[in-house]
């Protein structure tokens, strides 16, 4: 399902990000940028070495990427011409700034691909898997935050939540409605 906010499409689908058509995506990375499981391994397997290599020049630069930061990199061998890596908070149980962090993950990836005149972005279910945050709590934080952006700045026009598994999708759609 979709829903136009302003200039904006917001897009919930359910699916893998890897195989996305727009202009950017997003990754659940975690603070050494090297790579890992989930939708983060996902990434780094189609995208290829040139992530990788990227993502090293990053961090020889500027060390670990910070919990709810985001940087940039090209897409690779991947449809997508940019990857942004966010790092999503681990969930501790809710009082260690895990909402403030899951929501600075969304801000800075749509500041960061604003910067970079990006008119498109898919984005997964940052935390949800094996970082844990829970599922409801984290698609409230992702709808809310992106929208609010969007309300702000108009550049951007289509924005994708990919969500890769059906509890995820379900609830995404559920919330969306609800902006009618
Ligand atoms: N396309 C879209 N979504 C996906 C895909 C995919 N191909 N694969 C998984 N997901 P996770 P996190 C969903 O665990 O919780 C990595 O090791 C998944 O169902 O990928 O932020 C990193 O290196 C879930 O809803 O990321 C970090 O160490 C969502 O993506 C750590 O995992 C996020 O799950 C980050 O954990």
């Amino acid at each position: 399902m979709d829903k136009k906010i302003n200039q904006t499409i917001i897009e919930v689908i359910k699916g893998n990000i890897t195989k996305s058509q727009l202009d950017c995506i997003v990754n659940a990375a975690n603070t050494s940028l090297l790579g890992g499981g989930g939708v983060d391994g996902a990434i780094h397997r189609v995208g290829g070495k040139a992530i990788l290599d990227e993502c090293i020049k990053i961090r020889n630069k500027q060390g670990n990427c910070p919990v709810g930061e985001a940087v940039i990199t090209t897409g690779g061998n991947l449809k997508a011409k940019y990857v942004i890596h966010t790092v999503g908070p681990v969930w501790k149980g809710g009082k260690n700034n895990e909402a403030e962090k899951l929501k600075d993950c969304y801000m800075n990836c749509m500041k960061l691909a604003q910067n970079n005149h990006i008119r498109s972005i898919s984005i997964p279910n940052i935390s949800t898997g094996i970082y844990s945050y829970p599922k409801v709590e984290a698609a409230n934080i992702a709808i809310q935050s992106v929208i609010d952006f969007i309300r702000r700045n108009k550049s951007m026009l289509h924005v994708q939540f990919v969500c890769f598994d059906e509890e995820n999708y379900e609830i995404y759609e559920e919330k969306l409605k609800r902006y009618a």
